[in-house]
């Protein structure tokens, strides 16, 4: 059952144990498995890969089965409905259209003084995108990982996800990645994955990038191998809030909290609001809505330890509260979400007014569903093009805008102890000076 707090200390102290729920000493633990997979990887390459699938994921695979072949990626086609296919080309037309429009743009400016300065982005040449399996095998999550690659200009993107009973992955993955423009797949999951990404194996391939989401194992190695690559961020299990008024459906807030709540038994669900009459209705309708849900016992897990409701004096409350956590997903469901909105200041992403539930931005709205968890939206955001890109400064100087600046970079070299840095800009002015300037 939901718990209701209406008492602020006690609110605050529970709010900062959901969200620093990932930080225990468990993970800790972990992480000594996680370096040994990596090295034992980097050392022994596919060897190490398939020892450890077999061992994590009890599937004995070949080195030739380790990557997806062309006629299994076919025939994923004859296993999703029609209406499967065409709500995944929905999803990749509007996350594409979206991501489109946030490619970082190159610039450069030219100064009055002959100085051009700017900035120039490029895409990375490789990226790895993982896909969880089992429980988490979303095929909205390899769109919204894949297409911000493919719109960034990757040029080679490849997919890792671990194998199911009989070496199998999902259909609806294999059909959703290869809309979104992937055709190299390779069946490993786990730390393993992520090693045989992050340093390259005989049949893997080394990427500049790993993103995706996973379990806390994936997680873990992603950590670990930041600096070999560039990783998205540390994705921990997904978050809620809810900021509701009394203008608010306690029926359709029941059902938004247990659409989070369903991911993960470490998922987590809250609902801030300033109605006690809504506070108590929600709490029913989510028993009710639990009854016979087909994932009932994982859900009610997250809405035991990680579930709460809050009853609070005022939105600003609701707000201050909401800061301090910093939520993956924030629902806005009050009255006027747009002033409610100028109060917020850290959340992954926001879902304004009543007809907009987390699950419209899960699947096709457009915006990315990778988002920053437990707090990270303080200082992360979603997942995006730029994920995929980096930018080079771009500096041109002239010879007499060089001449203008000599003096005090003179000045900065010697206070740093560095003549080679002085005589680099001085031996280029004082040749022009002397009148055997080439340029
Ligand atoms: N809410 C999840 C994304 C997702 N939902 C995938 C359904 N499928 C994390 O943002
Ligand atoms: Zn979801």
């Amino acid at each position: 059952m939901l718990r209701i707090i209406t008492e602020r200390t006690e609110a605050e102290a529970e709010l900062r144990r959901i969200r620093d729920r990932t930080s225990t000493d468990q993970i800790v633990h972990k992480e000594a498995t996680v370096r040994e997979v990596l090295q034992r990887v980097k050392a022994q390459g596919d060897r190490a890969v398939l020892h450890y699938t077999a061992e994590f994921d009890q599937q004995n695979l070949t080195p030739e089965e380790l990557r997806v072949s062309g006629s299994e990626m076919d025939a994923a086609y004859q296993q999703v409905s029609k209406e499967l296919l065409n709500a995944i080309l929905l999803a990749k037309e509007q996350v594409e259209a979206f991501h489109r429009q946030r490619v970082p743009k190159s610039w450069v400016q030219f100064k009055e003084d002959e100085v051009v300065l700017g900035k120039r982005y490029r895409p990375v040449d490789k990226a790895g995108i993982y896909v969880p399996g089992g429980r988490a095998a979303y095929p909205s999550t390899v769109l919204m990982n894949a297409i911000p690659a493919k719109v960034a200009g990757v040029s080679r993107i490849v997919m890792v996800t671990p194998p199911g009973a009989d070496k199998a992955i999902s259909p609806a993955v294999l059909v959703a990645a290869q809309e979104a423009g992937i055709t190299e797949i390779y069946r490993v999951g786990g730390a393993q994955a992520i090693a045989a990404l992050a340093f390259g194996t005989e049949t893997i391939p080394k990427v500049d990038v790993i993103t995706g989401p996973g379990n806390i194992y994936v997680t873990l190695a992603k950590k670990l191998v930041y600096g070999t690559v560039g990783i998205d961020s540390l994705a921990g299990p997904s978050e809620v809030l809810v900021i509701a008024d009394k203008s608010a459906n306690p029926v359709h807030i029941a059902a938004d909290l247990l659409a989070q709540a369903e991911h993960d038994p470490m998922a987590s669900a809250i609902l801030l609001t300033t109605d006690s009459t809504l506070a108590h209705k929600v709490q029913a309708e989510v028993e009710l809505q639990l009854v016979d849900h087909p994932r009932r016992t994982l859900t009610e897990k997250a809405i035991a330890h990680y579930g709460l409701i809050v009853f609070v004096e005022s939105l600003a409350i609701a707000a201050e509260l909401s800061n301090e956590f910093a939520p993956e997903h924030l629902e806005l469901e009050v009255e006027d979400p747009w002033s409610t909105l100028d109060l917020i200041r850290h959340a992954g992403a926001i879902f304004l007014g009543h007809s907009t539930p987390e699950a419209v931005g899960d699947y096709l709205a457009g915006p990315n569903h990778t988002l920053p968890t437990s707090g990270a939206a303080r200082y992360a955001s979603a997942l995006g093009v730029e994920t995929f890109m980096k930018h080079s400064s771009l500096i041109q100087y002239s010879a007499t805008a060089l001449h203008k600046v000599a003096g005090a970079i003179d000045v900065l070299a010697n206070a740093e102890g560095l003549p080679s840095h002085a005589d680099s800009v001085r031996l280029r002015v004082s040749r022009r000076e002397s009148g055997q300037d080439g340029n």
